[in-house]
């Protein structure tokens, strides 16, 4: 087996590794920063049950990641503010409720976070996509909160996205990030010292949107899909094993492909896609044949300009579901998945102004997935408590 490190798709399956019992204060008691309270809980009424909480984060946040970079077992959140050049951490207190604000700097203009072990061991780390300094920008973790002087290691133009994931066979996580400018994809290889090799360049050939990595054809080397806005395209790049691909595949999936995200939505063990399309206002879920190939199940409508998706079992029915950031309409969006690659039951979440990010994890310690939300015109981050950690604290 490879090993492999910092997967996009980590939310995977929280809601069903989490027990239930462990008893946690009431979520009145912990609302921390400019709290919006949420309608009265109701079993009949889920939608009403989440609970929001808005924190002023840097400007123009994008690209939420959750994550323990403190060690006390609470997941913490940094958020990329694209208009400045620095990272907003807040730390999780747990509850669902975070504390402590503080910026780190982070290139020029940090247009996406990822929290990921770049190292052998220890604790994790911040890998930026900084679109404005042409960079991937390392900030390595010191267990207690703490990170290291930014280190800027050259990646293309304009690089938009990024993941960490072993991707070339040497046994350290690298990072590939996704460059608009010149519409292409870099592979840096790490040495699990915090260093980051020269990139390995793919052509796309279009304007790159969105990055998802995943072993497609299970094979076991891991590949790269990509979302590209020039062709209205989800472009499938398979792994060599070494940071360089095979020729792109290509799926139509609607018509402006601004995020996706990879789980296995019809539970067969072939990676599958969702693709938020704000074009035409609708995910598409694309089936995977475990092949590499993909065929378009069905989309569903969600709300105006969906800018992210994050998959996670949010009713803990053991199927993944979808959230879906509307642009737009200042709403998140979930649909509920069946385990046959079907989604429905459209649930609208009000959250801030142009929210264009989203994480999604277990906040409250309940067993339950949370969300969180980067909202780019109010710079701020909605944290949406799910009801079923509420119900499940309740004695
Ligand atoms: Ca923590
Ligand atoms: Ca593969
Ligand atoms: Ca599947
Ligand atoms: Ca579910």
């Amino acid at each position: 087996m490879r090993r492999r490190t910092g997967q996009p798709w980590l939310v995977l399956g929280v809601a069903t590794l989490v027990g239930c019992g462990r008893r946690a204060g009431a979520l009145s008691d912990v609302a921390v920063g400019s709290t919006v309270a949420s309608a009265m809980a109701s079993e009949s009424s889920p939608g009403a049950a989440w609970t929001r909480s808005d924190y002023a984060v840097g400007l123009g946040p994008r690209s939420p990641a959750l994550g323990d970079v403190n060690g006390d077992g609470v997941p913490d959140l940094v958020v990329a503010d694209s208009l400045t050049n620095t990272l907003t951490l807040l730390q999780g207190l747990g509850h669902g409720a975070f504390g402590e604000r503080r910026s780190l700097r982070a290139g020029l203009a940090p247009e996406a976070v990822a929290l990921a072990r770049l190292t052998s061991e220890g604790p994790l780390d911040l890998a930026v996509a900084d679109a404005a300094g042409m960079a991937a920008v390392l900030l390595l973790g010191d267990g207690s909160g703490g990170f290291s002087a930014p280190q800027s290691f050259p990646a293309g133009l304009q690089p938009v996205a990024i993941v960490v994931s072993e991707l070339n066979g040497g046994g350290c996580p690298d990072v590939a990030v996704a460059n608009l400018g010149s519409g292409t994809l870099a592979v840096l290889s790490g040495d699990c010292q915090g260093n980051l090799g020269p990139p390995i360049v793919t052509n796309v050939g279009g304007a790159v949107s969105a990055l998802a990595v995943g072993d497609f054809n299970r094979d076991g080397l891991p590949d790269l899909a990509v979302g590209d806005l020039s062709f209205a395209s989800v472009d499938l790049f398979l792994g060599r094993g070494d940071g360089t691909f095979r020729p792109r595949r290509s799926f139509s999936a609607g018509a402006t492909p601004a995020a996706l995200v990879a789980g296995d939505f019809n539970e067969d063990g072939r990676l599958d896609l969702a693709v938020a399309d704000s074009g035409s206002n609708a995910v598409a879920i694309l089936i995977g044949d475990g092949r590499g190939g993909f065929v378009t199940r069905e989309t569903e409508t969600v709300g105006l300009f969906p800018a992210a998706l994050v998959a996670a079992d949010l009713d803990g029915d053991g199927h993944l579901d979808l959230a879906v950031a509307d642009s737009g309409t200042n709403t998140v969006s979930l649909l509920f998945g069946d385990g046959h690659g079907s989604f429905g039951g459209r649930l609208d979440l009000g959250v801030g102004a142009a929210p264009g990010g989203l994480a999604a994890g277990d906040l409250t310690g309940q067993g339950a997935v949370d969300l969180v939300v980067t909202n780019g015109q109010a710079d701020t981050v909605t944290v949406l408590l799910n009801p079923r950690g509420s119900r499940m604290a309740s004695p």
